[in-house]
């Protein structure tokens, strides 16, 4: 029963024939990569070179113990390299240790005429950790309440920033708190809209998004002065559950709700540990954990440094916020807008006060 897929394939091949890209090359080229990982050659790579100069298949290779792979007398072109391989990389955490991570890469190399021999290229290929490319990341996480004696923690906000050049749609996201590991939710509220395709709620490139706990002015509760809090009457969402009359509902603030049966409790992280995941809405099946392949971003935070930790190294390979204190005002954010390596324990500085819709200085 093997013909029919033969016989498609030959008709494939034929009718790409006839495509306009030429099948004469113009000359040969011998490049030379070596892939890395910070500052670590890889190993028993494969990587992938696909030119769109010439109707040709794909080449392929796979790196050598010196983190090399060559490709001789390939046609004179300019090629998009591609690679997605798990890796052993140095840990984030203890440099005695490695771990096992997902790296990518895709990267043009184009021959010019400047290269001492334009038909040899070496070149170095940068893969950084999967979860790492540019995209919907979670900035700011502002956990830990302002300064005050009474337990206020509810200006609680998550600060998200689109380092992507593309805009994201929050259609039918979803915004967890993890208990351990990816296996384990403990609240999943949603965005309005239908995930992956719906197209109701823009985020273009470079723009914060302010996710409340409550969006009000938190400095002006009655009887409760809170002057280092923060005002989040002009939030651009919050969190409220429908199932609890008493949590706060500004009427020009559109809302996530849970979507968790039984739960009738506002989102509330705790102040100084915990893993907070955005994901693109595919997996609403939270009983059995969120797969990883939905995890838009996650982070991990925690204020001390023997901390061990509670989510996949795949989703954030270190965590931030070593020396948050409780009710201090002090936030969270990544070091630049939407800088992520994959890694929070080197993507987060923390900061003397929270940095609603715009980053730090
Ligand atoms: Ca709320
Ligand atoms: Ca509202
Ligand atoms: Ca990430
Ligand atoms: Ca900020």
């Amino acid at each position: 029963m093997k013909t029919p897929f033969l016989l498609l394939f030959l008709l494939f091949v034929a009718s790409a024939c006839f495509r306009e890209q030429p099948t004469q090359v113009d000359g040969s080229l011998n490049l030379t990569l070596y892939v890395k990982f910070e500052d670590r050659f890889l190993n028993s790579i494969p990587v992938t070179l696909k030119t769109y100069d010439y109707n040709s298949t794909p080449f392929s290779g796979v790196t050598d113990s010196c983190g090399a792979v060559s490709f001789e007398n390939i046609p004179y072109a300019e090629y998009l390299i591609t690679i997605k391989s798990s890796a052993i990389v140095a840990s984030a955490l203890d440099s005695n240790a490695m771990d096992t991570v997902t790296v990518i890469a895709s990267t043009l190399i184009t021959p010019t005429e400047t290269s001492i021999n334009e038909n040899i290229i070496i070149d170095t290929i940068y893969t950084i950790a999967s979860g790492a490319q540019p995209g919907l990341k979670i900035n700011e996480l502002y956990t830990v309440g302002p300064p005050n004696r009474s337990y206020y923690f509810y200006d609680q906000f998550i600060e998200l920033y689109n380092s992507s050049n593309d805009t994201i749609y929050l259609d039918g996201m979803v915004i967890c708190r993890m208990w351990h590991m990816l296996e384990s939710v403990t609240y999943i509220f949603q965005f309005p809209g239908e995930p992956l395709v719906g197209r109701e709620y823009p985020v273009p490139p470079e723009t914060f998004v302010v996710i409340a706990q409550d969006a009000m002015d938190h400095t002006n509760i009655p009887n409760l002065p809170l002057p280092e809090s923060v005002d989040l009457s002009h939030a651009d969402w919050e969190f409220r559950n429908s199932a609890d009359y008493g949590d706060f509902d500004n009427p020009d603030v559109p809302n996530l709700d849970n979507i968790e049966v039984g739960y009738s409790r506002d989102f509330m992280i705790a102040l100084t540990m915990d893993v907070v995941l955005i994901a693109d809405g595919s997996d609403l099946d939270y009983l059995d954990g969120m797969d990883i392949e939905a995890v838009i971003d996650g982070v991990e935070y925690a204020s001390f440094s023997t901390h061990l930790k509670d989510i996949e190294k795949e989703v954030d390979r270190g965590f931030g916020g070593v020396g948050l204190t409780k009710y201090s005002g002090q936030s969270l954010e990544r070091v630049a807008a939407g800088f992520d390596s994959n890694n929070s324990s080197v993507d987060f500085v923390i900061l003397d006060h929270p940095t609603p819709g715009y980053q730090h200085e």
